[in-house]
């Protein structure tokens, strides 16, 4: 959500909360998002929007350049064939494998570390191979999930490689999820909106 926010340069107020301090439990959060969730995107006085994807497309309708559920592509107009293509692969990662390895599955998992990290560790295995497979069947080139330009598939696939790297998944073995990743690192949206920058500081 950020990097949506960077991206289309909508300026934000960022305020830290951390799921493993239960900030998500307090009143004052649940008042805003009942369940317990990040991110919550304060719109107006009353108004708390929250899941990600229809952050992203309420981001998109509010300032629509520049879109990213098409691509831009060189040779030809995008399409709707285009937009269904951009949902997969963000689905792949919003519905496929984001939930399985959420703090509150691991939790009712097992108490175990161990345990919790074997199974995030092959449920993002399994959610990047899949990822990887449909990038190479939608012939992703070298910059971009899709198209010539930044999509939502992008935009999606950054925070779930951070989570990944946070479980010893080894990306390398992803040869276009790699290349794409590493470049999408260097761009501004996701340089300036890096988890870590958004740490409470010590
Ligand atoms: N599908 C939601 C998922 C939101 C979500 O589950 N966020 C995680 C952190 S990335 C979370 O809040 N986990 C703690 C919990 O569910 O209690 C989205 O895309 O925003």
């Amino acid at each position: 959500m950020r990097a949506t926010l960077a991206l289309k340069q909508i300026p934000y107020r960022a305020t830290h909360i951390s799921l493993l301090n239960d900030d998500t439990e307090s009143p004052e959060y649940l008042a805003k998002n009942p369940i317990g969730t990040v991110p919550t995107l304060k719109v107006n006085d009353s108004d708390y929007l929250i899941e990600s994807l229809a952050i992203l497309r309420y981001l998109d309708v509010l300032k629509p350049t520049p879109g990213f559920w098409t691509g831009h592509h060189s040779d030809r107009s995008a399409t709707p064939v285009d937009e269904a293509k951009v949902g997969a692969l963000c689905e792949i990662i919003n519905s496929g494998t984001h939930p399985i390895q959420n703090l509150p599955v691991l939790h009712y998992l097992s108490k175990e570390p161990f345990e919790q990290k074997k199974w995030a560790h092959h449920w993002i295995q399994n959610g990047l191979a899949q990822f990887e497979k449909l990038l190479s069947f939608y012939g992703a080139a070298t910059h971009f999930c899709y198209g010539n330009t930044l999509t939502a598939a992008d935009i999606c696939l950054v925070p779930q490689v951070y989570n990944a790297l946070r479980y010893d998944v080894d990306i390398t073995t992803f040869p276009l999820i790699h290349r794409i990743h590493r470049h999408l690192l260097s761009l501004d949206c996701f340089l300036v909106s890096h988890p870590d920058l958004f740490k409470p500081k010590d």
